[in-house]
């Protein structure tokens, strides 16, 4: 789906460290190694988080592609190590070990546990619970990061908020003023990203007494881009369409299970007269009297916000007990437990608007092109329409 942009994560949860490379980006763009440890940093926080990451301080080391704070157009290379490695080297060895690791054999509902060893043969869920790990997405935000610089250069910027956690919903809606920094700002001072703060208390009581109860919940989040120019994505070709584009790189994230564009669900109850964003003009633009579509016409940008919300599933790793099956014995027994978060919807939340930038840097550089930051600025100043 990306055609401008490449990139590839390596790496296991507690294994020595996430490995990422990025490729695509020109030359020029201004980045350092804080921007991208900002967003780590924020990918670790929220309410309901476990032991781990107490454990972890995310922090990038960039092995190539930037010289003197600057882009040089080639292959970006970038490792987080994980702190956790010290406690795991025994049981996630190179090498073959005299004593083998005990095997994990219990899959737990939901996670990629049997799937996995049904797929690759193997004998120990380890094998696959290492990888399919959330940990993962840790190098994903360091890599969009630097998309998300590419955006913010050019005036486009991500952010999102919690909206519910369990069966408690913020109903407030983010006003139609209020940027995409704005909304940032306000609810990353928050515990739970939330706009609502009273919701929020309520939100942390259900995330408190899942815990006690060795429960996890899920929740909704929504993802909002500003700043956008008409025409990003295409209306000529399938694969052009920049909710395709959007819907794919987002749900690739562990846990997300659903995603709406704009109105998305609700809209299959209204009337076209209802739905559809009445158009303006005010003397120099146009304007939309509403944008219940997302920001999104015929598979491309029309120059309002992009809004997305996206539900994640409740963490399939429990302390409290959930049927499963030995792999070796075929056992009735209780499923692996692990230590585990409570909740990670703030977290995904961040997760979900890096997928965004490395989508959004994707399709503009698509549209308007360049080697270097300067020419792709000079192409956005000629043909670009707010
Ligand atoms: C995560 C790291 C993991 C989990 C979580 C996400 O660390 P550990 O397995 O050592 O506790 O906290 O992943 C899961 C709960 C999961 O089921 O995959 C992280 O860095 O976000």
């Amino acid at each position: 789906m990306l055609t401008k942009i490449k990139f590839l994560t390596a790496g296991e949860s507690h294994g020595r460290g996430l490995l990422g490379i990025l490729d695509g980006i020109p030359s020029g763009l201004k980045i350092e190694k804080e921007f991208i440890d900002i967003q780590l940093a924020r990918r670790q926080m929220g309410y309901g988080r476990g032991g781990r990451m107490k454990i972890e301080k995310d922090q990038v080391e960039i092995w190539s592609g930037i010289r003197l704070g600057e882009t040089i157009a080639s292959p970006i290379g970038l490792i987080v190590k994980n702190k956790d490695w010290e406690n795991w080297k025994d049981k996630m060895a190179i090498e073959k070990r005299e004593k083998m690791p005990k095997k994990v054999t219990l899959p737990r509902p939901g996670h990629a546990d049997l799937a996995g060893v049904e797929k690759f043969d193997f004998d120990d869920i380890r094998n696959v619970l290492e990888r399919s790990s959330a940990r993962e997405t840790t190098m994903r935000v360091a890599i969009a990061s630097v998309c998300r610089k590419l955006l913010k250069d050019i005036g486009i910027s991500v952010a999102s908020r919690v909206t519910q956690i369990h069966n408690i919903i913020d109903e407030s809606v983010v006003p139609n003023d209020m940027t995409a920094i704005e909304l940032n700002k306000i609810v990353d001072k928050s515990p739970l990203r939330c706009l609502d703060s009273a919701k929020e208390q309520e939100m942390i009581r259900v995330i408190d007494q899942a815990k006690a109860n060795g429960d996890s919940v899920g929740g909704v989040f929504e993802v909002v881009a500003t700043g956008m120019p008409y025409g990003l994505g295409s209306y000529t070709q399938w694969d052009r369409k920049l909710q395709a584009k959007i819907t794919s790189l987002m749900m690739s994230v562990n846990a997300y299970k659903s995603i709406e564009i704009g109105e998305g669900l609700t809209s299959g109850a209204k009337f076209g007269s209802e739905i559809h964003d009445e158009i303006g003009w005010d003397g120099k633009k146009y304007t939309r009297f509403s944008n219940n579509a997302g920001g999104i016409e015929g598979g491309m940008s029309n120059g309002m916000p992009i809004t997305v919300k996206m539900a994640m599933k409740p963490i399939p790793t429990l302390i409290k007990s959930l049927r499963s099956v030995d792999i070796t014995t075929k056992e009735n027994k209780d499923a692996h437990k692990e230590r585990t978060d409570s909740c990670a919807v703030p977290a995904a939340s961040i997760i979900a608007e890096s997928m965004m930038c490395i989508v959004l840097a994707d399709v503009v550089l698509e549209k308007f092109g360049g080697d270097s930051m300067k020419q792709l600025l000079k192409h956005i100043e000629v043909s670009a329409k707010y």
